[in-house]
């Protein structure tokens, strides 16, 4: 029992404090980072002094209208004052928004607008007739828009508004989620509940979420939305589904976020009678550009078509003897004259291609480089297998300087732990962004070239493949919202820190307290490296469980393709482990630049993060730490665990800082965690120990079970699948 103090005075004091304290509200997560819980007093009434009206030109439109709400909804909220709407200026402490064209306030400043493109803003500081104001201005109103989360941002993280000298415009074109949801709303690789497209009910029921979805991604500048899985449907072309499809893009417009569709290939066939889908033939190129019509009128800023082709079973092209070129330039051609593009996915690996399926993307590519028609753009994971923790970047990054390519990340964990999993993703994306493909050069990173400022391509986008579903905190976790919003930060700005991300994140999203935000930063900033320790450290990749994903199966060598088996990325036997993709090997090497190739070329002086994704090596290789591979292996997966018992350890001791609600799912998810780490280290040791034979290390724990348990588990009904 706590002690009751022992003066009345003390009591009078406790008592006072007790009633002060801001009530901690139970929270569902389903504000986002868009909670706009109040200030503490003192800031809250410095930033009143700055930002206590807001003022709107007489023709702003609907966009503009949005952003004056969403920064009244935030003043109210962040500092508790009704704040007053206004056309005209009266006094100190107006926040003056809108475009030269809808305000003559903004019109008369000297701005440097220029600087801000279509889409970017400036904040500024200002005095307008002797009276002190913030100005958000841009050149259209989705740029107000996205100044005003910008604004609100500053404020929702306690930073100064008394000097303001910010321009801003986004380093890439299309910043777009990818859906992978299906029509009967099953999301593949979802975990997070059902697909938030409800299209049973559309056109007719519009979910007020949609309004919400298109909101929270406009916080974080993320512009484009393509609504449907890529192992796609030809359904959703059909006209019932077109004009569901323009429901939900009439919803998202004014909040700057355009829909996109996943086009099956053999569409023309399954919906258009005819009989084939070859993208050479007359009546098929036909088809496609009356499907375009009928969609662009329905949809006059749709944004283009996403094509998953001779893929993993998907129709395409090369089902006529064409190239991905010929098929993706039929679709653009189509597109073309409405000003949409196509995004050809570069994911294609064959049955039939005995080589190494890292390989195979850059192999069918490369010699399409500047076959492409100026509205394509050829979309590339992070790394040339599949999403795993940790891929080097995609060689095809160094290699098609005339072709625009995008870079596709995944939100979504689907090879890591999915939603009860703390893994934060933005460590991971960024060593993509910062690797050097020195395809022109030093310092021609992976992000110049998504950016286009290495080539100068026509178009540039980035994809994120969503984390999104019915779920009421909308990710399926509350740490994975803080992927969902990286993944907008960065495509909105390539070079943002993974600390700068986390940190705004988490004041937003939890508390300004500083004993909270700096744990918290830090558990998030360490924990895509835990799980790549305890699933696939030292450069392991594609150990987990057959068709679903979920745990370790590093055993597996019967399925029917060999690319599907786990033993076919390890090669673990008596001998050694790891892919031998040098020169003796499938010389995957050759596929980067002479000097970034240079990194990998021998086991030594690998990064030992990369080892034996380059190398095979023997148990006994030498270690930088002194241990032998096989001792190191025992050790980086022991240490994973061990950082997630830290992490639960920390996250315990925070549990006065932050709703009782909140934490208590995050503490559950986290002993999941911990508890599946674990069966990952014990089940991959217990059978690498089996194939290479060597003792277990002393000091480490050998594993809790039989590699026959291990092997025994099965799960029919894991998510996502
Ligand atoms: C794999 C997923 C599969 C996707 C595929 C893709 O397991 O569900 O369809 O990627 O990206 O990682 O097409």
């Amino acid at each position: 029992m706590p002690s009751l103090p022992r003066s009345p005075f003390a009591f009078l004091l406790a008592l006072l404090s007790f009633l002060a304290a801001p009530p901690v509200a139970a929270e569902d997560g389903y504000d986002l980072w868009l909670r706009y819980k109040p200030l503490p007093a003192a800031e809250a009434r410095g930033y009143l002094k700055a930002a206590r009206r807001v003022v709107t030109g007489p023709q702003a439109g609907e966009t503009i209208a949005i952003a004056r709400e969403e920064l009244a909804r935030g003043i109210e909220g962040l500092l508790r004052r009704a704040p007053a709407g206004s056309t005209r200026l009266a006094g100190d402490g107006a926040i003056v928004i809108g475009t030269p064209k809808d305000s003559p306030e903004i019109a008369a400043l000297d701005l440097p607008l220029d600087r801000a493109g279509a889409e970017g803003y400036v904040i500024r500081s200002v005095r307008i007739d002797g009276r002190r104001a913030i100005v958000i201005a841009a050149n259209e109103e989705i740029g107000v828009l996205y100044g005003a989360f910008h604004l609100l941002r500053l404020m929702q993280t306690l930073q100064p508004l008394d000097a303001l000298d910010i321009v801003e415009r986004p380093g890439i074109e299309r910043r777009l989620l990818n859906h992978w949801d299906n029509l009967d709303r099953t999301v593949e690789r979802g975990y997070a509940g059902q697909s938030i497209w409800d299209w049973h009910k559309l056109p007719d029921y519009i979910d007020p979420r949609y309004r919400d979805y298109a909101r929270a991604n406009a916080s974080i500048g993320i512009n484009g939305t393509v609504l449907t899985n890529v192992n796609a449907d030809a359904v959703a072309l059909t006209p019932a589904y077109l004009e569901k499809t323009a429901a939900l893009a009439d919803v998202f417009r004014p909040y700057g976020v355009r829909v996109y569709l996943t086009a099956r290939f053999s569409a023309p066939i399954e919906i258009g009678g005819l009989d084939t889908a070859d993208p050479l033939d007359p009546r098929v190129r036909a088809w496609w550009r009356d499907k375009a019509s009928e969609i662009y009128a329905l949809i006059p800023d749709f944004g283009g078509f996403l094509v998953k082709a001779n893929s993993e079973g998907q129709p395409g092209p090369q089902d006529y003897g064409r190239t991905h070129a010929d098929g993706a330039n039929m679709l653009a051609e189509a597109l073309a004259p409405h000003g949409g593009v196509v995004m050809w996915r570069a994911f294609v690996y064959s049955a039939e291609n005995p080589d190494d399926r890292a390989k195979q993307a850059y192999d069918e590519f490369v010699p399409l480089d500047g076959a492409f028609r100026d509205n394509v753009l050829v979309q590339v994971k992070n790394g040339p297998i599949d999403f795993q923790p940790r891929e080097p970047f995609h060689p095809l990054f160094g290699a098609m300087s005339n072709t625009p390519l995008a870079l596709e990340l995944q939100i979504t964990k689907e090879y890591l732990g999915f939603a009860t999993h703390l893994v934060y993703l933005a460590p991971m994306w960024k060593e993509t962004l910062d690797a050097d493909t020195y395809a022109a050069g030093a310092g021609s990173t992976v992000a110049k070239v998504v950016d286009g400022s290495l080539h100068d391509y026509p178009h540039t986008a980035i994809a994120g493949v969503s984390n999104i579903g019915s779920d009421r905190n909308w990710t399926g976790s509350h740490f994975d919202q803080a992927n969902w919003r990286a993944f907008g930060r960065l495509a909105w700005n390539p070079l943002l820190s993974p600390e700068a991300i986390a940190e705004e994140w988490v004041r937003m999203t939890f508390s300004n307290d500083e004993r909270f935000v700096a744990p918290v930063v830090d558990m998030m900033l360490g924990s895509h490296e835990a799980a790549v320790d305890y699933m696939t450290p030292l450069g392991l990749h594609h150990l987990m469980g057959t068709g679903h994903h979920y745990g370790p199966a590093p055993w597996v060598d019967d399925l029917d393709r060999p690319e599907w088996n786990p033993v076919y990325y390890h090669r673990a036997d008596r001998e050694g482990v790891g892919f031998d993709r040098t020169e003796t090997g499938s010389n995957a090497l050759a596929q980067y630049a002479p000097e970034a190739a240079a990194a990998f070329a021998a086991p030594e002086t690998t990064p030992e993060e990369y080892l034996l994704w380059f190398h095979r090596v023997s148990w006994d290789f030498e270690m930088k730490s002194g241990r032998t591979l096989w001792e190191e292996l025992v050790h980086r997966y022991t240490r994973g665990v061990e950082k997630v018992a830290a992490m639960r350890r920390t996250w315990a001791g925070l549990d006065e800082l932050i709703d009782a609600e909140r934490h208590a799912q995050v503490a559950a998810f986290l002993a999941i965690q911990e508890k599946e780490a674990k069966w990952w280290r014990d089940a991959c040791l217990a059978y690498f120990q089996a194939v290479s034979g060597l003792p277990f290390p002393e000091g480490y724990d050998p594993p809790a079970r039989s590699l026959d348990y291990y092997k025994s588990l099965s799960f029919p009904y894991a998510p996502g699948h």
